[in-house]
């Protein structure tokens, strides 16, 4: 079957306003680029007319400027899940111009077969390579592809030039049955394979082909600070620790580790390290520093859902693809980010947070408590089922104006059951076998910035004799209000 051949603005003219579209990739890569973006040039020269043209958006994570950029300038974004990163499309969700559904990744493509969401009208796909019985090869990222293609009535194709033909059995597409009819997912080590390397499209729906030419434009990371240093000096401290204790197994665990200059900077110096043998990953994206540990032998292989490497570290894989072709696979979100593939295989999970409140909860989304930063991401899927969940963040931001450690989080992602371990530039708290107030001395002492100590242990005063996890409620917002108030936590007094 020969495919119609479309411009991106053919493509674009074929949406309509209201429609449900879901997109293949996870973060930038393979993320469709072109039919987006003359999407969010229809929408601006239509709105300017007076026309409506807005959709609902489904994706695998994050995406790029060439999605959620475009469309959330010229508002074309109505509803938007399951993550986001894009200042643009952050100023739209905290103005209430784009609903947003910030759900965990791992759940997002079986919410969509359930029928939570409705139909699915379009499913625009990146591909490297296709045939004309549908039999595609995916892009460098793979999101909920396999579920949107299903869902979908009409698909457009997006085959992106750049990406050699070679990056065929680099993907894993599984799709789990849906409940009752869902059996064990059969990965019992990392590098285990249980799919097919092709998406099968049924090439009836599809409607038409662009051609499109662009890498992906993730962009190289900066130099880690002294604080992100101090971050991963204290993340790989734990580690060996650990695997000295024999609290880790001596063959080691695979590591998921989050997005990020410190998450970059952590790999890096794992890689150092000569204690700690060589080490698989299981995660949803992998970063430039994971292509630098395979060279030198540190990581042997990478279960992931998105290759999220700058241009010039993902034109290296594509030049060494023979090198590091068996020892990456890419798949479906619900499969990198499977809450029981992460327990059996004991992942250990390395999460940012925004604060951490002295017991141990978690904030990763809300700026201040209201203000939508990025999304929960794959965060939940890891933290709440990893052989040890650890969360790291500066002990403070804005030059010490706020308190990254905080009597109570002004909202809460991950609860205390579920986080184990909280790191900072000042140190380590361990807060496995501790009980609330055992903990809280501990994240004081070991994670406050020393400006902040005093002030915590005065809550905790003031919170005494209210039971097991003590808190005065008139004052466990008064590091964020003081904030509100002047500018600056520490002018806090209880
Ligand atoms: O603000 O941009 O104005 O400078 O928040 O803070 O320190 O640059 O943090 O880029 O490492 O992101 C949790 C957001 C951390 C990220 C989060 C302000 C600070 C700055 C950002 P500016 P940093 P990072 C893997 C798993 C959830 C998803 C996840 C995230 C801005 O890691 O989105 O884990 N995680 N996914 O100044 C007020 C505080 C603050 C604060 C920082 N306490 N109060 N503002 N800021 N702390 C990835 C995927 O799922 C794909």
């Amino acid at each position: 079957m020969a495919y119609t051949k479309l411009t991106a603005e053919e493509a674009a003219a074929l949406i309509k306003n209201g429609d449900t579209i879901g997109l293949s990739g996870f973060t930038a890569p393979g993320t469709p680029k072109f039919i987006t973006e003359a999407l969010g040039k229809r929408a601006e020269k239509e709105h300017a007319e007076g026309k409506e043209l807005r959709v609902n958006l489904f994706t695998g994570a994050s995406t790029s400027d060439h999605v959620d950029g475009i469309l959330s300038r010229n508002n074309v974004i109505n509803m938007r899940a399951p993550y986001q990163n894009t200042p643009d499309l952050r100023k739209r969700i905290n103005s209430h111009d784009a609903h947003y559904m910030d759900r965990h990744l791992s759940e997002m493509a079986q919410e969509a077969r359930y029928g939570f969401y409705g139909k699915f009208d379009w499913a625009i796909i990146e591909v490297t390579d296709i045939d004309e019985e549908g039999n595609a090869v995916l892009g460098t990222g793979l999101g909920n592809a396999p579920t949107y293609v299903k869902l979908a009535d009409k698909i457009l194709i997006e085959h992106n030039t750049e990406l050699p033909k070679t990056l065929k059995g680099m993907h894993d597409i599984y799709l789990p049955l849906d409940p009752p009819y869902r059996s064990e997912i059969p990965i019992f080590h990392a590098n285990d394979r249980i799919g097919s390397p092709i998406l099968k499209i049924d090439p009836k729906k599809i409607v038409g082909v662009v051609e499109t030419y662009s890498l992906d434009g993730v962009k190289a990371f900066t130099e880690p600070d002294e604080v992100s240093k101090h971050i991963g000096s204290n993340v790989v401290k734990f580690l060996l620790e650990q695997y000295r204790k024999g609290d880790i197994p001596k063959e080691f665990l695979p590591l998921q580790s989050g997005v990020g200059n410190v998450a970059n900077a952590v790999l890096y110096d794992l890689g150092e390290s000569k204690e700690i043998p060589p080490f698989m990953m299981y995660t949803e994206v992998i970063q430039d520093a994971v292509l630098e540990l395979m060279k030198k032998g540190k990581c042997t292989f990478a279960s992931t859902c998105s290759m999220t490497f700058s241009d010039a570290t993902e034109e290296e894989l594509f030049k060494n693809l023979d090198f590091f072709h068996d020892k990456i696979l890419l798949r479906p979100a619900e499969i990198s980010n499977n809450p029981e593939v992460i327990r059996r295989l004991g992942v250990i999970a390395m999460n940012t947070a925004l604060e951490a409140d002295i017991f141990g909860a978690i904030n990763s989304t809300h700026v201040l408590g209201t203000k939508m930063m990025n999304g929960i991401g794959g965060s939940g899927d890891f933290t709440r089922n990893a052989y040890i969940s650890i969360f790291s963040c500066p002990s403070v931001t804005k030059g010490g104006l706020i308190s990254n450690i905080v009597p109570m989080v002004a909202h809460a992602d991950h609860s205390e059951h579920s986080v184990d371990v909280l790191i900072t530039d000042q140190g380590i708290a361990d807060l496995r076998g501790k009980d609330p107030l055992q903990r809280a001395e501990l994240i004081i002492d070991n994670c406050a910035h020393p400006d902040y100590r005093e002030l915590l242990h005065d809550y905790l005063k003031l919170a005494e004799g209210k039971g097991q996890t003590p808190h005065t409620l008139q004052s466990a917002m008064a590091f964020h209000t003081e904030f509100e108030a002047s500018g600056d936590m520490r002018n806090v007094k209880f």
